[in-house]
């Protein structure tokens, strides 16, 4: 029996080639599997594919699945406290200096057991996967010890057997100090070097992150964590220039990052320094609205440079309790002044690269992987000028339908 599918009566946006958004009206696509065959519009559709399973798309808008590339989806507790003493006046700072912050939620994280962190964590991917998500990264950091480190990233894996779900794991061991370590940060980051080969050695680390910030870590001791990273082939990425400019994507294009995320204060030098070396910008317009700031990110300097950016929901407890990453493509635009096609290639072909996840992520082509979803619209502009909506009709990973409720 042919294992072809035919997806017929669609108009869909590839993002490959010269056209914008990829785009072909009355289009078609073809999967073997796990993998698109062909792409194309329909008169153009080759006889070889006559056996196929056919499935009506009724003219719907098809375009790849969506990849968020920085998400911290495994923590337990809410800040919602936090939130109003925020309103009364406390900065996100202030509250983090007094043990608040990413502090309180690394004491509820550890109080829980993996199991509740595990349904946790599925719930919130599930809400990603109902605004079209395919590909998800998530990050450890609120365990802070090498056993709660570990739980975490082990949460983070057993999300991608539970769910139809493409995930990378980032270890974020250097996001905070924890109260153990409380006034010492370089024995913790000590501590961090040491946990990471076993971490590695466990299966458990795809990536390498850490917080440089005022309120994180220093550039000099996010290089030694980046020292060790590299002395085991780990790729690394970067929180840099959030709050305040350290110099820190400087640091993390010389080691050739992946990525460079939230970069509202980064310079003229961090911006060549990424360009050369190929680092994608992260750009996390949920958290930039949710502290309320009013510093931008360059965005016309990254593009003058040619800097590729991509955008994610950084859903976590503290900055950015959002699970819509429709609402940050309408955000990028509104915030940020980025174009619709500009937000969709930062949720697909970049948030793809910046996940180093390869070239058969992120677009619709023969080759790539077969993770689309299905919409209802006309063109996918029209999903980042809405806000609110339910749009998405049906979602399939790797070939094959999802349950998406
Ligand atoms: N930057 C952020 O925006 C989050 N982590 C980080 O390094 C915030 C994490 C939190 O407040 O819990
Ligand atoms: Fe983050």
């Amino acid at each position: 029996m042919s294992t072809l599918t035919l997806w017929r009566n669609a108009n869909i946006a590839t993002f490959t080639g010269d056209a914008p958004y990829g785009w072909i009206a009355d289009a078609c696509l073809v999967t073997d599997g796990a993998q698109i065959r062909w792409v194309g519009a329909s008169s153009d559709r080759p006889r070889e594919f006559a056996a196929a399973t056919e499935c009506d798309l009724q003219g719907a808008c098809v375009t790849p699945g969506l990849i968020d590339c920085h998400t911290h989806l495994v923590y337990a507790g809410n800040r919602a406290r936090e939130f109003e003493l925020r309103l009364t006046g406390a900065t996100y700072e202030e509250i983090a200096r007094a043990g608040g912050g990413i502090r309180s939620t690394v004491a509820a994280t550890r109080a829980a057991d993996e199991d509740a962190l595990l349904a946790l964590a599925v719930g919130r991917a599930r809400a990603l996967m109902r605004e079209g998500v395919t590909s998800v990264e998530i990050k450890s950091g609120y365990g802070l010890s090498e056993a709660d480190e570990a739980r975490s990233l082990r949460v983070a894996r057993r999300v991608a057997q539970q769910l139809p779900l493409t995930v990378r794991t980032t270890f974020l061991g250097a996001h905070a100090v924890p109260p153990e370590f409380d006034g010492r940060a370089d024995d913790y980051i000590a501590a961090v070097c040491d946990w990471l080969p076993r971490l590695h050695a466990d299966g458990l680390v795809d990536a390498v992150d850490v917080f440089c910030e005022r309120i994180g870590f220093t550039v000099a001791q996010t290089r030694r964590v980046f020292e060790r990273a590299r002395s085991l082939g780990l790729p690394v990425k970067l929180h840099a220039e959030q709050l305040s400019d350290q110099h820190g994507a400087a640091l993390a294009a010389a080691f050739g990052a992946l990525s460079c995320d939230h970069l509202e204060y980064i310079g003229e030098d961090g911006i060549a320094a990424m360009a050369a070396a190929g680092t994608v910008a992260v750009l996390l317009p949920g958290a930039y609205y949710f502290l309320r700031e009013t510093q931008l990110p360059p965005v016309e300097a990254l593009r003058k440079a040619g800097v590729p950016i991509a955008l994610a929901t950084d859903h976590n407890p503290g900055s950015s309790p959002t699970l819509s990453p429709l609402l940050m493509m309408n955000m990028a635009c509104t915030l940020f002044r980025m174009t619709p096609e500009e937000a969709w290639r930062g949720f697909t072909v970049n948030a793809a690269r910046a996940l180093g996840l390869g070239t058969e992520f992120g677009v619709l082509r023969a080759g790539a992987r077969a993770d689309f979803a299905v919409w209802d619209a006309e063109h996918p502009r029209d999903l980042v000028y809405r806000f609110g909506h339910q749009p998405l009709l049906q979602l399939v990973a790797g070939g094959q339908r999802v349950a998406i409720d």
